[in-house]
C-alpha cells in the first residue's frame, strides 16, 4: 500500500506525542480534536483499514483494541465513558489510508453519528 503520514509517524519520521506505544501500535493526539480527549491508535504495520485485515492480523487487531483501553485509562476517561471509532472507506469518512482507531471522550457524545 502507499505510504501515508501515519506510516511516517509509526516509523518515527514525524514527531508526535507518543501517549502509548508497544510492539504493535502507537497512540498520539488527533490534530483536529472532536472531544476533550481525542487520540488516534495506529498499528505499526501499514494496513489500509479494518477491511484490509486478514486472519494473520489477529494479534494486531487485538493490540489496537487493548491500546484504546490503555489510552482511556491513562487519560482518565475510563470511568465516564469512551467511544472508539474505526472509519473504513470514503463514505465512512476515512481520510488517511492507514488503519486508525479514534479514542474519544471527556464529554457526553451523541448518537447516532452523522
Ligand atoms: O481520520 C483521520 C484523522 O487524522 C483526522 O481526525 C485528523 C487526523 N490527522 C491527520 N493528520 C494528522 C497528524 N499528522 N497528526 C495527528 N492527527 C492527524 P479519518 O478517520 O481518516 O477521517
Amino acid at each position: 500500500m502507499e505510504d501515508t503520514i501515519f506510516g511516517k509517524i509509526a516509523r518515527g519520521e514525524i514527531a508526535v506525542e507518543r501517549l502509548y506505544e508497544d510492539d504493535w501500535v502507537v497512540a498520539f493526539p488527533d490534530l483536529n480534536p472532536q472531544a476533550p480527549v481525542h487520540v488516534l491508535v495506529i498499528p505499526k504495520k501499514p494496513v489500509k483499514n479494518i477491511l484490509d485485515l486478514g486472519p494473520e492480523d489477529r494479534e494486531l487487531a487485538g493490540s489496537v483494541l487493548l491500546a484504546c483501553a490503555a489510552v482511556a485509562r491513562k487519560l482518565g476517561i475510563d470511568s465516564s465513558g469512551v467511544r472508539v471509532v474505526l472509519n473504513a472507506g470514503s463514505d465512512a469518512g476515512q481520510t488517511v489510508w492507514h488503519l486508525h482507531a479514534h479514542v474519544l471522550g471527556g464529554r457526553a457524545l451523541s448518537w447516532p453519528p452523522g
